[in-house]
């Protein structure tokens, strides 16, 4: 089920009504749903302005019981990926749909006069390096406004979760590692693209396209993308998420240690009070070890930023009426 956070009954703030009722109105559109509520009773027009490209959509994650990690590493594995873990998350959560994309950074860039720090880890003529002119809005390669949003730190997301937050009357977060896990749908037997020669059609990863130009290695197929692409390009995951295999590794709730040692069961981040690096799942356009897994982990400072690095909204499921 698709459906927009202003669809979800969350408090109405009146100086966000325009842009909830908008939102609302899109959603209700695509979704074939009555214009209701708080809309109508602050006597709002609907429909002057059905743009909702600065809103996110939802996919709703039902719950599962699933192991992450490994008592033994397996071939492909990282070391990082033991022991295992019985992970149960018992609430259904909600997932959005596509990373953020520049289109809507830029929104809460402008808005907030949010400044991010000049710097990213960018990809040169030489290779990888440090561009201390680089930033989100010039992350070394040419991009989209529906290409998501690289060279943006951990700290940089939450700020515009905040923002969004308060924009859509909504509790938004970065998912945990274990939820990133379940909606990915690596709690699946095998991957869901099926081999490596079909996972260009769910997501641009390294490829032939890039092998040898952005990529030292890669998947034997061809997504036609040597950088970040447009969001949604490809094929979605069985959870109806866009993109959760490559275009840009995202970030998680979690701390990263280094293994799964005392991650929670119930599906909740690792958590510690002084964090140096939080993990990141999902891969990108360039380089990783191995072929491109749903399980491989990544690790950042969060106040490091690289254009191979974005992010996606979650956010808790609204109770059952
Ligand atoms: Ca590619």
């Amino acid at each position: 089920m698709s459906v927009f956070a202003k669809d979800l009954g969350m408090i109405f703030r009146p100086p966000i009504l325009n842009h909830i009722v908008n939102c609302m109105f899109a959603a209700a559109l695509a979704l074939s749903l009555p214009l209701i509520t708080a809309a109508n009773a602050a006597g709002e027009a609907f429909g002057e302005e059905a743009d909702c490209g600065t809103c996110s959509k939802f996919e709703m994650i039902e719950p599962d019981s699933f192991t992450m990690g490994a008592d033994v590493q397996g071939d492909q594995m990282g070391p990082d990926e033991l022991p295992a873990v019985a992970i149960t998350i018992v609430k259904p959560f909600m997932m959005a749909v596509t990373q953020v994309t520049r289109a809507q950074f830029s929104v809460f860039a402008e808005e907030t006069g949010h400044r991010t720090r000049l710097g990213c880890w960018t990809y040169t003529q030489y290779g990888w390096a440090q561009d201390e002119t680089a930033d989100w809005r010039d992350p070394g390669f040419d991009q989209s406004e529906s290409d998501p949003v690289v060279c943006v730190s951990r700290e940089d997301a939450l700020a515009y979760i905040a923002w969004a937050s308060e924009r859509d009357g909504a509790t938004y977060r970065l998912p945990s590692e274990a939820e990133w896990h379940l909606a990915s749908a690596a709690n699946l037997p095998t991957p869901f693209w099926g081999t490596r020669y079909d996972v260009c059609n769910f997501g641009n990863v390294p490829d032939l396209t890039s092998k040898n130009k952005t990529a030292k290695a890669g998947e034997p197929c061809d997504d036609g993308a040597l950088y970040t692409a447009p969001v949604a390009s490809y094929q979605p995951n069985p959870n109806g998420l866009f993109d959760m295999i490559g275009n840009a590794w995202e970030w998680t709730t979690d701390c990263w240690i280094g293994s799964y040692e005392g991650l929670p069961t119930d599906g909740s981040p690792l958590t510690d009070p002084v964090c140096a690096e939080y993990a990141l799942r999902g891969h990108s356009w360039t380089d990783a070890p191995g072929p491109v897994r749903p399980e491989t982990r990544y690790s950042l400072s969060p106040i490091a930023r690289q254009s191979m690095v974005s992010f996606r909204l979650a956010m808790d499921a609204p109770p059952p009426e």
